[in-house]
């Protein structure tokens, strides 16, 4: 597998996270949204949005390239279900994906980099609008995942739900965001970080980090 992806967004973080806590081999193909190289007529073949990540899978000679972390962690959890990132129950599912998708609908297409560069050609203070949504997300995430939190961001075993928080308050974080207002998400960062596949996927571990 390769991932077409870069060091500091955090839908790329996602899917290393993912790929590195099943323990999968990738290539990783760094592609800059600082020079944009994700609006090259090459990256646009695979991913028409012009969006990292983008995950090329050869199935028996049959390349594909899948977008969107949620559905590449769809993917790799039907393909290499040997180390789940799901629990089993139907329920418990359904929270941790509740949980994943508050981060990916709900706080980070509001902090995307065309999202902002498109407010600031509007004129608005595209830093106050991030720092906003993410803030409100963030305090939604913390009440949301209270019940059913454990070790982790749901129960005892690392989860989508992790793949997404983690990158989520690395974000928050380069927008100024208070995450300390978050006791159970910063706690659940901190077991986190401390798990060896957590270092190898994070930002400053990648090939293209300027640190
Ligand atoms: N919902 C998508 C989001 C993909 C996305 O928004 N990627 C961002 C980086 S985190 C991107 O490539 N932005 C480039 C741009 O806005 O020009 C996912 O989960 O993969």
């Amino acid at each position: 597998m390769k991932l077409f992806n870069y060091w500091r967004s955090s839908s790329s973080y996602r899917v290393r996270l993912a790929l590195h806590f099943k323990g999968l081999p990738f290539e990783y193909v760094p592609v800059s949204l600082i020079t944009g190289e994700q609006h090259a007529i090459g990256h646009r073949m695979k991913s028409p949005a012009g969006y990292v990540p983008v995950l090329e899978v050869d199935e028996g000679g049959a390349v594909a390239h899948l977008s969107q972390s949620v559905a590449i962690f769809e993917y790799l959890e039907e393909r290499y279900p040997e180390k789940p990132l799901l629990p089993k129950s139907p329920v418990a599912r359904g929270q941790v994906r509740a949980l994943a998708e508050l981060v990916n609908s709900g706080i980070q297409p509001f902090h995307n980099l065309s999202t902002l560069n498109h407010l600031k050609s509007l004129g608005v203070d595209e830093k106050k609008w991030a720092a906003h949504f993410i803030d409100s997300g963030l305090a939604a995430l913390e009440k949301q995942a209270a019940p059913t939190a454990g070790a982790f961001l749901f129960g005892d075993t690392f989860t989508w739900a992790d793949c997404c928080l983690l990158p989520q308050l690395f974000g928050a974080r380069r927008f100024g965001g208070n995450v300390d207002a978050f006791p159970l998400l910063t706690r659940i960062e901190t077991k986190c970080l401390e798990q060896p596949f957590v270092k190898a996927a994070r930002p400053d571990a990648q090939p293209d980090a300027q640190v």
